[in-house]
């Protein structure tokens, strides 16, 4: 029943899913039994002549069964799941790649640190839309907005976090399997919204270190700081 779900190629995506069909069961099963209740009054108390219609206040026992009940899987679900938000949102593993994506109408912009590892440097390398990240390896977004609001969304990898001007905010994943994958923005952020798109890159270790050697500028002997850096070319 769940065969729409994108592939999952995320290490935590798994237990992600794992709530995701548990909340979805719950809802379809109350959903059939509120839908079969119904349709089951409907025929039962349909028009018969001479019936008239008779004051009910209720049942008390039954509004305390599900108001309880809700209650309780509203808790369970609540703490069962909070490990994990706690994993994916609050604490991260050390990274092994780091990245900077900046949603813009309507691009993202990618930058990677350079040969050096280090941010705002003369090596940085930046790229609208064009995300290489090697397999296995714990990458974090350091993600931030240069207009409105957007959200960096990639369904396979279950990671979907909003860009939000004026913070910088760290998502991370660790993608297990090579592919190329879609970096839609979910959230709308204005007449080019549906276009803005860019593409997951997962490489093997071997070819994200040739993309490296084919893309990024030659590592220097010392990085020269960021106010002398000569102007960045847009890409
Ligand atoms: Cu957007």
């Amino acid at each position: 029943m769940l065969d729409w779900l994108p592939e999952n190629v995320s290490t935590y995506g798994g237990r992600i899913d794992f709530f995701f069909y548990v909340i979805y069961y719950i809802t379809a099963g109350v959903f059939f039994l509120v839908a079969g209740a119904m349709i089951y009054f409907l025929v039962k108390y349909r028009h018969r002549e001479g019936r008239r219609a008779v004051y009910s206040h209720g049942n008390t026992t039954l509004e305390w069964i599900w108001t309880s009940a809700t209650t309780v899987a509203m808790l369970v679900l609540a703490l069962v799941s909070k490990p994990l938000w706690g994993e994916i949102k609050q604490s991260r593993p050390a990274p092994d790649v780091q990245v900077r994506v900046a949603g813009k109408q309507f691009n993202w912009q990618i930058v990677y640190p350079g040969p050096d590892a280090q941010f705002d440097t003369a090596d940085d390398y930046q790229i609208d839309n064009d995300l290489h990240v090697p397999v296995d390896a714990v990458v974090h977004v350091h993600l931030s907005s240069l207009d409105v609001i957007h959200s960096f969304f990639v369904p396979q990898l279950r990671l979907k976090q909003d860009a939000v001007p004026g913070h910088n905010i760290t998502a991370w994943f660790q993608a297990t399997k090579p592919g190329v994958y879609e970096i839609p923005c979910a959230e709308l952020c204005g007449f080019g919204h549906s276009g803005m798109k860019g593409t997951l890159y997962v490489d093997t270790k071997e070819d994200y270190d040739a993309w490296v050697q084919q893309t990024w500028p030659p590592a220097e002997e010392e990085a020269a700081p960021a106010d002398l850096a000569p102007a960045e070319n847009e890409q």
